[in-house]
């Protein structure tokens, strides 16, 4: 019989889709019961994938935010604004830290633990500092006190290009480590004074300099990185996370405008 030419179409076609099955790359994957896809908010336990198909656009980490504060900035420079202070609020992944805990960053650093943010320009490596105000970040330290509704530190902040292996993650579709060589990192991490992970604030620290912003991130933690990968808390609880950097700033505006 000729190749590719079958009597049994059915059996072949099966052959066929079985043989180009993506292959994942992480031994990890096999222990788990059951593997959460935060981010298309779907779980193998609670849907049925295979019968689930779908376009999924992703607006996250620092091509989003860099393409967006571009046109921010200059949106506020055509407005003629003056004194701005500009806050990223949002979510992150905590290091030693309870999760639902906020940080406010005092320094973003990067995959190496350092405080800069690399751009390739006109294919020159360009390396910008990704320093944030201190001043303001004591300031929203002061309002979460007064507040007093959850945890809050001042900490750095490491901006990553990648969820998975950028995190050391031990749960993405590729992963050639170990899981003591992801602790290892993450401790050496947390040593070096980083106590959050997320995606957009080097370059975020990097443009708001540049401009003459003022600026401060505070990104609350949905887990603790060192008790694991996966983001498994209820919907509920992380609404509930979530709206603790807004409930945070939103103080620090009213105070700031007088009406606290
Ligand atoms: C935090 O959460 C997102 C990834 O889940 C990313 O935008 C970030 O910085
Ligand atoms: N966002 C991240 O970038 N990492 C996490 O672990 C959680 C949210």
């Amino acid at each position: 019989m000729a190749p590719g030419i079958s009597n049994d179409k059915k059996t072949e076609d099966e052959q066929s889709s079985k043989e180009n099955f993506i292959h994942l790359c992480n031994p990890h994957l096999e222990k788990m019961e059951e593997d959460i896809l935060y981010h298309f908010a779907l779980g193998t336990g609670t849907h049925d994938f295979p019968a689930l198909f779908g376009d999924v656009k992703h607006g996250m980490g620092i091509p989003s935010i860099s393409i967006m504060l571009h046109e921010l900035i200059k949106l506020l420079h055509h407005a003629k604004c003056s004194n701005v202070t500009v806050i990223r609020i949002g979510t992150s992944g905590g290091i030693g830290l309870e999760p639902g805990s906020v940080v406010i960053t005092r320094q973003s650093v990067d995959a190496t633990f350092k405080p800069q943010f690399e751009q390739v320009i006109l294919g020159k490596t360009v390396i910008r500092s990704t320093d944030l105000d201190e001043q303001l970040a004591k300031e929203l330290m002061q309002c979460s006190k007064e507040i007093n509704q959850f945890n809050t530190v001042i900490g750095n902040t490491m901006c990553t290009l990648d969820f998975y292996e950028g995190q050391g993650r031990l749960d993405g579709a590729i992963c050639l480590y170990t899981e003591e060589e992801k602790l290892r990192y993450l401790k050496e991490a947390f040593d070096s004074g980083v106590r959050n992970i997320e995606m957009e604030s080097s370059v975020f620290a990097a443009m708001c300099n540049l401009s003459g912003v003022k600026a401060a991130v505070v990104c609350v933690t949905l887990l603790n990185r060192l008790k694991g990968d996966q983001i498994s808390s209820s919907h509920d609880i992380l609404v509930e996370y979530q709206q603790r950097p807004q409930r945070l700033v939103g103080y620090f505006i009213k105070k700031r405008l007088g009406k606290v």
